[in-house]
């Protein structure tokens, strides 16, 4: 009976979780991305000022709820040398969006050979 309700539970009330890698060179907006994300799917989340948003050194991670499903992004360091571990997130998430600056004409070439990393398994 317990499996049963706790079963109904969740059927209910929890939500599917899915977990998004957002991806690109330094400086392409990704963690702007994902504060404007948050601001504007979670109610009573009072955003950053987007002038305060520094370089991510690391991961920084956001959750977003979207009707029955949560979104957990997970937002890494675009650096050069923070690239080296994208892939080791490849394998855990169920999506990936890639940000590129539109603007940044200069970086395109840069940021397709970043978005051609090899994987390493
Ligand atoms: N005008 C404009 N500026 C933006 C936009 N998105 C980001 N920026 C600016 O671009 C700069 C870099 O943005 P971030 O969100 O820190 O970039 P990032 O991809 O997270 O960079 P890393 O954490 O270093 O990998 C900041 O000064 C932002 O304010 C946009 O859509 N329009
Ligand atoms: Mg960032």
């Amino acid at each position: 009976m317990y499996t049963l309700l706790s079963g109904l539970y969740k059927y209910m009330f929890q939500k599917d979780e899915y977990c998004i890698l957002i991806l690109g060179l330094d400086n392409a907006g990704k963690t702007t991305f994902l504060e404007q994300s948050k601001t504007r799917f979670n109610k009573n989340y009072k955003g950053m000022s987007l002038s305060k948003i520094t370089t991510t050194v690391g991961l920084n991670i956001g959750t977003v709820d979207v009707g029955k499903a949560r979104l957990m992004f997970w937002d890494l360091g675009g650096q050069e040398e923070l690239q080296s571990l994208w892939d080791k997130y490849y394998a855990e998430c169920h999506g990936v969006i890639y940000v590129i600056d539109s603007t940044d004409e200069e970086r395109l070439a840069e940021s397709k050979q970043a978005f051609d990393l090899p994987l390493h398994p």
